[in-house]
């Protein structure tokens, strides 16, 4: 790791009351007190008013700044916060005063980089802390504080202590070697394995929603031409995005658009009504109906209140492998607008049903966070479901080599594959490749 003093802008330019700047490094007093006057570091964590120079001596600005000793920052460096005014010059003719004071630019991620490699957080921690800067659901930032607070490393680091123990208790049976037994009883090992498999497949279980929860479910509104879809796609963005009018097949292409409902995020796609066109681009908007369909999470599948379902459309329903929500729509000109058990009954033009639609659509996508009030500890990344899988994986080779009766040495093997693949989620020795990719997606400053 590099320990030069890198500098960068913390808020986003443009006009604003003040912008953050931070500067961290072994030497980051020593390039303040070239830019600020007057810098004193002790005691930290004290605000104090200065001015900002120019390497020539003009002022810049009327700052206030902030120093952390080390390790006591966010990096666990020597580190300086400084508050600027906003705008288009003061952040940055401050930076560079900062750059000719001997800072360079920091690299997207490189202030949250050096607090793992200083030990001040692990990877699923620097990993939470990109969740809650890219959060726009109420759920993500609940995940990504209990994330941050260290809910999935604790709950990784549980499962490897067991494994951990589990080696432990085999070495110390290989030391009686004369016994036939050893002197732990096999039923005890096997309890510890069983446990083990239980708990990681508990862990891997909660994968699909909290991968889910990162990206935003594919909701999907489909249905007849006519049958209010985009009326509705509106209504549950609050906002006229997508063209409504009264001619069957005015949605030729689909549109997507990012959703709240009920606290968790969605990808709401509005799409071409579904019937046998037979203009060329219609039939096409058709298809990417279809394609939108095979990947969503959840379809709203959408017919008009009062009247029964086309021969079509029951046989959409029958035949759908997504789960579906049947949506009875325009439910304001019909007066029978009683939903039967399963349909959710709206009208995009009275509001009526939208709320409703939105909680069922939440429990639909998110059935299990959706349903506990506390925040469920769950995988939420690719990478942390491939390392978890592949721990389960050498825990019933392990069993199995057992079973087989192979050497207890050769067997143990998998327990130590094991324990490494869960060190690896929480990153305590992570791979640089690893967190290339991680950090790549930070923002400069972060
Ligand atoms: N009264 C009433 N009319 C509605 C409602 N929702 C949609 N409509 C009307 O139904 C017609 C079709 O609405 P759209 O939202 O364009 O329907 P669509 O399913 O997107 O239609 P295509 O894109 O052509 O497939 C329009 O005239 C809307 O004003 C509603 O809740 N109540
Ligand atoms: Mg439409």
């Amino acid at each position: 790791m590099r320990n030069d003093v890198i500098a960068a802008l913390a808020t986003p330019p443009g006009r604003a009351a003040v912008a953050l700047l931070r500067i961290s490094g072994p030497d980051a007093f020593a390039v303040a007190s070239r830019v600020l006057r007057p810098f004193a570091d002790a005691p930290p964590r004290m605000a104090r008013r200065a001015r900002a120079h120019s390497a020539s001596g003009e002022t810049l600005d009327d700052v206030l700044y902030v120093a952390y000793a080390a390790p006591a920052s966010y990096t666990g460096e020597p580190t300086v916060e400084i508050s600027t005014h906003g705008g288009l010059l003061a952040p940055v003719e401050v930076l560079e005063a900062l750059f000719a004071a001997g800072a360079r630019l920091a690299l997207p991620g490189e202030f949250t980089r050096r607090a793992m490699a200083n030990g001040k957080i692990d990877l699923l921690q620097a990993e939470a802390i990109g969740d809650l800067v890219d959060a726009t659901a109420p759920a993500q930032r609940r995940a990504a504080i209990s994330q941050l607070d260290r809910g999935l490393s604790a709950r990784i680091s549980a499962l490897r202590e067991q494994v951990i123990d589990l080696e432990a208790l085999l070495a110390y049976d290989i030391d009686f070697p004369e016994e036939d037994h050893g002197p732990v009883p096999p039923a005890r090992i096997d309890a510890a394995v069983r446990s083990l498999e239980e708990s990681l497949g508990h862990l891997l279980a909660t994968s699909q929603e909290g991968e889910r929860l990162r990206d935003g479910a594919l909701a999907v509104i489909a249905g007849r031409p006519n049958a209010g879809k985009s009326s509705l796609f509106n209504a549950l963005l609050g906002q006229d995005r997508a063209i409504v009018t009264e001619v069957p097949g005015t949605t030729r292409d689909a549109i997507e658009a990012p959703a709240v409902c009920g606290g968790f995020p969605f990808r709401l796609v509005d799409t071409a009504g579904l019937h046998d066109a037979t203009d060329r681009i219609e039939r096409l908007g058709i298809d990417v109906s279809r394609r939108y369909l095979a990947s969503a999470d959840v379809v709203l599948f959408c017919v008009e209140a009062g009247r029964a379902l086309a021969p079509d459309e029951a046989e959409f329903l029958r035949s759908t492998r997504v789960h579906t929500v049947l949506v009875r729509t325009k439910a304001d000109v019909t007066s029978a607008a009683v939903p039967a058990d399963g349909e959710v009954v709206v009208s995009a033009h009275s509001g009526l049903g939208v709320d409703a639609l939105r909680a069922t659509l939440a429990s639909a996508s998110f059935t299990r966070l959706a349903a506990s009030d506390q925040v469920e500890v769950a995988l939420t990344r690719a990478r942390h479901r491939s390392a978890v899988t592949q721990a389960r994986d050498e825990i019933v080779a392990f069993a199995a080599a057992r079973r087989e009766g192979l050497e207890t040495l050769v067997a143990a093997t998998h327990l130590h594959a094991a324990a490494t693949a869960l060190t690896d989620v929480i990153g305590i020795v992570s791979s640089e490749d690893v967190l290339d990719r991680l950090f790549a997606t930070f923002c400069v400053g972060k």
